[in-house]
């Protein structure tokens, strides 16, 4: 007989998700007994940070990841965690375990009440079976599903006594279907847009996460190349889409409505791909455009295309419509635009470092391929001015702000990306949220370097307390935190460093190291 429990693993098998992110309670027990050698099971000590390193695993992979989770509590847990994953696109199928059938209804401790209910409105689509004989097909539907544009977590509920029933019949059609989505521009629409875009006066790109996701950074540098395109990234931008190196780069655009609006003063098109219109943050109100500025967006998701609050969108796959779009477009005679002016060389601050320092160094120092995994909320728009990406996947940061992405990202990163090195520079605030991600990396060996930016304080919330002119507001310090003591309490080695020469050789050390290592930098504005 072919158990539920067989039949679930052979379609894992075969689906390609053999690494589980979890961390078990007693409803999980019968799914993960007789755990097969060719998987492998990465435990996270929180489950917030389960799902943060899955969808780092998950984004950097470009894969679904795959999460179980302890019924009503463990998911709870997570939901923060739901939210940057749900806001990224990232596709995560997240399973957990439900107390027996029977007695689910007496509402038994450890009973998920209402659990297809519970992650919502953070997951794409939510089950419970309803009965054992359909988890194989939940499992199958909730991977394809994660999976399809536009992709995000799924959750699915399992009873813990399913596992050693019997599965249904015509259970082995399962494992090896595919499920596939076709999404390049139509030719009217194409050659409606690249029509457009050739006869603007100053067109402008905005570039959004998702076409890093796409892997079509290389497209969107044709197309700019050739329509002498300034580019900008989308504001509040989890992912790096454009070398921050290349001379068409602007920046990071603001994430307020009139602040965006200013900058694409004098640009008769906005051609957004793969973003949101827009991530907005600060409330700062205003026409959303100028006057005669037409905007367009491609977007793989249908939810993006119908909330933005102005502008044409067009649902497609991000890669091959800017494939076509840089084919069918014609060489502008534009001049290209200026670059913008390098930032100065960071001055040096006595007993810290500035945060523009740090970046310097890690500039100096870190390979040309390396990815940074950002949740330091103060230093953003400094990152993003002197930073150099130039690779694909260099860069993820929490798509929801909510922080605790960071640390556990940088692990499931850096797990998904042996031969690149995972740099995270997280806030010496927004560590505390994930802390715990540095026992996985020690104990799995995942050789991450933390950077700790420690100023002592939630520094963002400094700055929107001025921006909503709050005064007196408690909370919002963070002194007495020895993170080189937390780290090696999970077992990460750690240093401090105060100096530029102190830093360099503690990076010097991480980077020669094929361990995790922990680097608490004290920093201060210059
Ligand atoms: N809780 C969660 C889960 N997400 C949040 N975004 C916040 C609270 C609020 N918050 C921000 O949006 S930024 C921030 C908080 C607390 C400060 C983070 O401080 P930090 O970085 O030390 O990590 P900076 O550079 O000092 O701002
Ligand atoms: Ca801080």
């Amino acid at each position: 007989m072919t158990t539920v429990h067989q039949a679930s693993y052979e379609i894992l098998r075969e689906q390609g998700l053999t690494t589980f992110f979890g961390n078990p309670g007693s409803n999980e027990l019968p799914f993960l007994k007789d755990f097969p050698e060719d998987f492998r099971y990465i435990l996270g000590l929180q489950e917030a940070v389960v799902v943060g390193m899955a969808d780092g695993y998950a984004q950097a992979t470009g894969r679904p990841g795959f999460v179980n989770l302890h019924s009503a509590a463990g998911t709870g847990n997570a939901m923060g965690a739901l939210a940057n994953a749900w806001n990224s696109h990232t596709p995560l199928i997240v399973t957990a375990g439900q107390q027996v059938r029977a007695m689910i209804g007496v509402e038994a401790l450890l009973a998920n009440v209402d659990a297809t209910s519970l992650p919502r409105p953070l997951v794409k689509w939510s089950c419970e079976p309803s009965c054992a004989q359909e988890v194989p097909l939940a499992l199958t539907r909730a991977i394809h599903m994660a999976a399809a544009p536009a992709p995000g977590p799924v959750y699915v509920s399992i009873p813990y006594d399913d596992w050693s029933k019997e599965a249904g019949p015509g259970v082995e059609h399962l494992a090896k279907r595919k499920v596939r989505t076709a999404g390049a521009l139509p030719e009217q629409t194409l050659a409606e847009l690249a029509a457009a875009l050739n006869a603007a006066r100053n067109p402008v790109l905005v570039l959004g996460p998702d076409v890093d996701a796409s892997h079509a950074n290389g497209y969107a540098v044709a197309l700019a190349e050739k329509l002498a395109m300034p580019v900008w990234m989308a504001p509040s931008a989890p992912r790096c889409s454009f070398p921050t190196t290349h001379s068409h780069f602007s920046g990071i655009l603001p994430a307020s409505i009139a602040g965006i609006s200013r900058l694409m003063e004098g640009h008769d098109l906005v051609l957004v791909v793969g973003a949101p219109v827009f991530r907005y943050h600060q409330y700062e109100p205003g026409d959303y455009l100028p006057a005669d500025c037409r905007l367009v967006s491609i977007t793989c998701d249908i939810n993006e295309a119908t909330r933005a609050p102005m502008g044409d969108a067009i649902v497609a796959d991000i890669a091959l419509s800017l494939r076509a779009l840089s084919e069918r477009t014609s060489q502008s005679s534009r001049a290209a635009p200026s670059p913008r002016p390098a930032p100065a060389p960071a001055a040096d601050v006595e007993g810290a470092l500035s945060p523009e320092r740090v970046f310097d160094i890690l500039n100096d120092l870190a390979p040309r391929d390396a990815i940074y995994v950002n949740e330091a909320t103060s230093t953003i728009n400094t990152l993003w001015q002197r930073l150099r990406m130039s690779e694909q996947g260099s860069y993820y940061f929490a798509a929801a702000g909510g922080l605790g992405f960071g640390l556990p990202a940088a692990v499931g990163v850096q797990l998904a990306q042996p031969e690149r090195r995972v740099i995270g520079i997280i806030g010496d605030g927004s560590a505390n949220y994930g802390i715990q991600g540095l026992w996985t990396a020690a104990q799995y060996n995942i050789p991450a370097i933390f950077i700790i930016m420690k100023n002592g304080t939630y520094g963002a919330l400094r700055w929107f307390a001025g921006v909503l002119q709050a005064e007196n507001v408690p909370g919002l310090d963070v002194p007495d935190l020895d993170f080189c003591a937390l780290a090696r309490g999970y077992g990460v080695e750690a240093v401090n460093a105060n100096s530029s020469e102190s830093l360099t050789t503690a990076l010097r050390q991480a980077l020669a190291s094929n361990k995790p290592m922990l680097i608490e930098v004290d920093t201060r504005a210059a």
